[in-house]
């Protein structure tokens, strides 16, 4: 019997390549988002590869509508063994004297407590079945600060510490946490940091080579592919360019 991968944020970059790749993988996926017109394209091309597709959509900032979301699940689909936290954003460079508040509370909403009320409603059925995988998108903004970064950097330090935090009160329950840490990574992004700007999202990356969604995605399927007894705890995956959040060799 396939697996069971919940994957939130596969409407776009990073979870929608995760999506495709645990697909080709031969996982069954429960694939997240708001936007329910590509999860139903998304969920087409899931089931010409072969396994079976659960299209869900609903706002990880909203705690009645995930729990309203995962209560829905019966069947196999409650038989999740691998959940991927990968609903976020940045909105905003502002520095933190002129931030913006509703830039704020999206981030927190959605990175922090969306992450929190995902892990509360998935963790219990995978206690039931005394393990599972869960995996949590953080970044290289939750190692580093960078100017501008502010906000979205704390929600990710957040991502970070939880991480762990999850490791610790899960660890009889067999259960595995990764946290993955990318550098600057070509998704939309910088698209939703900017609030539609393409051209100051372009520039983001303008003269260097970025990493891929699909780079973040292979490097999800390898962590949940391990043996039983591996867990790969902490991952940080950069761009060849990029030493760390404010050093970028650009052409
Ligand atoms: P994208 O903007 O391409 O994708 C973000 C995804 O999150 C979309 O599918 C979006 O779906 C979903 N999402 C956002 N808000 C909500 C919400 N309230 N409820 C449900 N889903 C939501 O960005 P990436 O793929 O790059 O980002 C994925 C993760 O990776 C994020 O957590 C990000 O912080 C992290 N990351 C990204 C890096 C980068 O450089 N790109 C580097 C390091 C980490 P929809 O709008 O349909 O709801
Ligand atoms: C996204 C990468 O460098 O913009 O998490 O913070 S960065």
């Amino acid at each position: 019997m396939n697996k069971t991968a919940l994957i939130t944020g596969a409407t776009s970059g990073i979870g929608q390549a995760t999506a495709l790749k645990a697909a080709e993988a031969g996982f069954d996926i429960i694939i997240t988002g708001r936007r329910a017109e590509r999860l139903a394209k998304l969920a087409e091309e899931i089931r010409a590869k072969g396994v079976e597709v659960l299209p869900l959509h609903f706002d990880v900032r909203q705690p009645q509508e995930v729990q309203n979301a995962i209560d829905s699940l019966s069947g196999k689909w409650r038989n999740i063994d691998v959940l991927v936290n990968n609903a976020g954003l940045a909105v905003g460079v502002s520095p933190i004297q002129e931030g913006i508040l509703d830039d704020w509370e999206r981030m927190i909403d959605t990175n922090v407590k969306g992450l929190l009320y995902m892990t509360r409603a998935v963790a219990p059925l995978m206690i039931a079945r005394n393990g599972g995988h869960i995996v949590n998108l953080a970044s290289i903004a939750g190692k580093e600060v960078y100017p501008g970064g502010n906000v979205y950097c704390a929600t990710k330090h957040a991502v970070d510490a939880l991480s762990k935090a999850m490791r610790t009160d899960m660890l009889k329950h067999h259960i595995k946490v990764t946290n993955i840490a990318p550098g600057m990574v070509e998704t939309e992004f910088s698209i939703v940091r900017y609030k539609g700007d393409e051209t100051a999202a372009k520039n983001v990356y303008k003269g260097m080579t970025p990493l891929t969604n699909e780079d973040i995605a292979d490097t999800i399927l390898f962590a949940i592919t391990r043996p039983a007894h591996v867990c790969l705890n902490d991952i940080v995956i950069m761009p060849t360019v990029q030493a760390n959040s404010r050093d970028v060799y650009r052409q």
